[in-house]
């Protein structure tokens, strides 16, 4: 069963021109591209993003960060398309968790700048897709 997710690489991604790398990462493991789109992410679309995070210590600064700097947002299609990007993002801190060989694991060192997001369960992957591409 084929299953879609939202895939971002934060603008720390973009600004490093890790683009390419995280788009060879996903071909290379035999998932799709849907729908691909540099964008500029306004406050609103951030709020709604992260909701999940509003309240929490790091929320402020992290609606900062991701408006800060174009991003490239994808919707990534395949078997388990879910977890297999969670799996080549690696751990939310690219130290302390994402293991080598990740994306996260790879190529970052601080939590606010991991550089990617993937869905994480068919209920955010559906709720993301919806803001992101809502013509898709
Ligand atoms: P993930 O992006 O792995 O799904 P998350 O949903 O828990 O992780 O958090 C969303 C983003 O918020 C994460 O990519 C980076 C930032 N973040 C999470 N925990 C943080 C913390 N303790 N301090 C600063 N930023 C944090
Ligand atoms: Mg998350």
């Amino acid at each position: 069963m084929s299953e879609r997710t939202l895939v971002l690489v934060k603008p720390d991604g973009v600004e490093r021109g890790l683009v390419g790398e995280v788009i060879s990462r996903i071909e290379n493991k035999g998932l799709k591209l849907v729908a691909l789109e540099l964008k500029n992410v306004d406050r609103e679309l951030a709020e709604q993003h992260y909701a999940e995070h509003d309240g929490k210590p790091f929320f402020e600064s992290l609606i900062e960060f991701i408006t800060g700097g174009p991003v490239i947002a994808a919707c990534v299609e395949g078997p388990k398309a879910i977890s297999a990007f969670r799996q080549l993002a690696g751990g939310t801190d690219p130290v302390e968790k994402a293991a080598p060989g990740s994306i996260r694991g790879d190529y970052g060192l601080e939590v606010q700048y991991n550089l990617v997001h993937g869905s994480d369960s068919e209920e955010s992957a559906t709720r993301e897709l919806k803001l992101w591409f809502p013509n898709l």
